[in-house]
């Protein structure tokens, strides 16, 4: 299958995250692109291509326009206070605050368009976010034009982005940016695999009320596991969208045995739901030795998940989002590509 990439990832970097109290280096890393791209190359899995250059205008059919706004804006913004490095908010307007008066100042700009104080800034994060975006609508164009798969090696990942808000590494949803695309490309019914080891909860978020784009998430119990404000297994969808979300949650400690019933589980909804096209986010956090989840998938188990995926039959565009177990990262992302390639 035929790889998008592009090497403006990089300039996202330095950043630092909070973790159990700390500062820490943020565990999402240009690495983690690197050594994907590497693995990729290194099995011949297909071509890696730069991505084509997009406008934002489907973008702003799933982001509200005042948050598409400020992610160009907010680190220059950051640096007209005086300040350098990472630049994370604080202070965000739960229910009982006032969301309707968008703050001037940059502290509570950070906040107003983000759920927590993991998508941080630095001075390369609007071009590598930008960048990520062209990749996600590259593959997506691919797809429409009639390929059988492509791989979106995305950083940032997107999927906890919603409508309005950052957060979770992610800045703009590009599974939802590329659903939304192939929506426009006239697929009537587009189906949202996420099989990252968080809820995507910006994606459910976006198509929550729409019944052509479904959404089905594998994922670490929110009772126990972040994003823990969204993922339950009664969340349904909404008017038009009643039935078109699907959420599996799973406990920690979940290994391939009870991970693969899911699936199937998960599977066989997509393929009642009827789609024209899948895109899966692909979150490889899942791994027994990713450091901030508490999965227990091993390397040898991905390409099984990757032959499930292909047993669909449809057009698949494999988008990338977590796995912060840098030096395991290429081969189980590029063993569920594999798997699906040689199913
Ligand atoms: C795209 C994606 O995978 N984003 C994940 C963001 C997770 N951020 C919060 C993780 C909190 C983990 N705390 C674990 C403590 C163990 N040292
Ligand atoms: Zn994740």
């Amino acid at each position: 299958m035929r790889i998008i990439y592009s090497p403006r990832h990089a300039g996202h970097a330095g950043n630092v995250e909070l973790n159990s109290g700390e500062i820490v280096p943020a565990f999402e890393l240009p690495r983690r692109a690197e050594i994907i791209r590497a693995r990729v190359i290194e099995v011949g899995l297909g071509p890696v291509e730069p991505p084509e250059t997009f406008d934002l205008a489907t973008a702003h059919r799933v982001h509200d326009a005042g948050y598409l706004g400020f992610l160009p804006r907010a680190y220059a913004m950051w640096q007209a206070e005086g300040r350098s490095g990472t630049a994370m908010p604080f202070v965000f307007p739960t229910p009982g605050l006032r969301r309707d008066r968008p703050p001037a100042d940059i502290d509570g700009l950070l906040g107003f368009y983000a759920f927590d104080a993991g998508a941080t800034f630095v001075a390369g994060t609007w071009d590598a976010v930008r960048a990520s975006h062209d990749v996600a609508l590259t593959g997506a164009s691919l797809i429409a034009g009639g390929e059988r798969a492509a791989f979106a090696l995305c950083r940032p990942p997107g999927h906890h982005a919603g409508g309005g808000f950052a957060g979770g590494y992610c800045f703009i949803n590009n599974a939802a940016v590329a659903a939304e695309y192939l929506r426009g490309r006239g697929i009537a019914r587009v189906s949202v695999l996420d099989v990252d080891y968080h809820h995507g909860n910006g994606t459910q978020e976006i198509f929550y009320a729409r019944g052509d784009v479904q959404v089905v998430n594998l994922h670490a119990d929110p009772l126990r596991e972040y994003p823990y404000f969204l993922g339950h297994a009664d969340e349904r969808g909404a008017g038009a969208g009643e039935g078109a979300t699907l959420n599996l949650p799973l406990p920690w400690g979940t290994g391939i045995g009870a991970y693969r019933a899911a699936l199937d589980t998960a599977l066989a909804a997509i393929a009642d739901f009827g789609p024209g096209a899948l895109v899966v986010s692909l979150g490889v956090d899942t791994y027994k030795g990713d450091p901030i989840s508490r999965f227990a998938l091993d390397t040898p188990d991905y390409p099984g998940i990757g032959a499930a995926i292909a047993g669909l039959g449809l057009p698949t565009l494999f988008v990338m989002e977590g796995g912060y177990a840098v030096e395991a990262i290429g081969e189980n992302a590029v063993g569920v590509l594999e798997g699906f390639e040689a199913a």
